[in-house]
């Protein structure tokens, strides 16, 4: 368990969050290396990996829905909350668990997985190596605004967990080129994100610097991963980042044995 990561797929609804669970689970096992898939969407119809552990298990969205007469939208918050009553089991399943890394799928539902107290408790108490990759949308990305609309929900993230975080742009096979590398630019490099900000005057333009400024000291100006499930593109950058963070770069299996 010592040497055991768990890494949350966190991003906006239909960012692509559980394609990439399963798709990187596949690009790992291919490698043999070592990666389990976990659901902690209770709303999930069906998912594309074999999850190991399962919050339906426990409960259901729907089984929400009906025990509390609510609809989805109460029923997410109410689930979003029941979570932490699954602490318990949580630790027991990743305890039986033997793996490098736990790859876990949160619900579409993001501001109520980033800002409900359940997920602070479930992440800070599951493990002291956890890390989140950050999905980035890659049609909202287009444009500076929508791309700064998503790194305030990614300091949203940085505020609240202090772990270290993988911004992603996902769906790359979506965009051309230049405007993956332009993206990239914008992630990199605010100052060509301000330039490229629709010109603002007065207090629009005077927020949205002071953002970008805000944006900068908390570190979210940083190089952006293209990837994409569909082309299978970028899993290998992808598990190199975060191997380097969990690993220090050396290959987990040698890394265990040392210990
Ligand atoms: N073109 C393209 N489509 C993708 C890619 N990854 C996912 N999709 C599609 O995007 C849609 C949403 O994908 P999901 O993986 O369900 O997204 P999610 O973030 O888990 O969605 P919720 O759990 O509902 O919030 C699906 O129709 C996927 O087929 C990709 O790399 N490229
Ligand atoms: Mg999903």
């Amino acid at each position: 368990m010592e040497h055991t990561a768990l890494l949350y797929f966190v991003g906006s609804a239909g960012a692509g969050k559980s394609t990439l669970v399963a798709t990187l689970q596949e690009w790992m096992q291919h490698y043999r290396y070592d990666g389990v898939a976990v659901n902690l969407d209770p709303g999930a119809e069906t998912v594309a990996y074999e999850a190991a552990i399962d919050v339906r298990e426990k409960f259901t969205l729907r089984d929400i829905m009906d025990q509390y007469s609510l609809g989805p939208n109460g029923a997410q918050v109410v689930c979003a909350d029941l979570l932490a009553l699954e602490l318990d089991w949580m630790k027991e399943q990743i305890e039986e668990v033997n793996c490098d890394y736990f790859l876990v799928d949160t619900p579409g539902q993001t501001e109520l997985f980033l800002y409900r107290e359940a997920s602070k408790v479930f992440i800070e108490n599951l493990s002291d190596r956890s890390g989140m990759v950050l999905l980035l949308d890659p049609l909202l990305s287009r444009t500076p605004e929508g791309f700064v609309t998503q790194l305030l929900l990614a300091s949203a993230a940085h505020l609240r967990f202090p772990i270290p975080m993988f911004p992603v742009l996902t769906k790359c096979d979506l965009l051309e080129p230049e405007e993956v590398d332009k993206i990239s630019e914008w992630a990199s490099d605010f100052d060509a994100l301000a330039m490229a900000m629709p010109d603002m005057v007065g207090m629009s333009g005077v927020l949205s610097s002071e953002l970008l400024r805000v944006l900068q000291i908390l570190t979210l100006e940083s190089n952006l991963l293209a990837v994409s499930s569909k082309e299978g593109e970028g899993m290998d950058d992808l598990y190199s980042i975060v191997q380097s963070t969990f690993a220090g770069g050396d290959d987990l299996e040698s890394h265990a044995d040392k210990n």
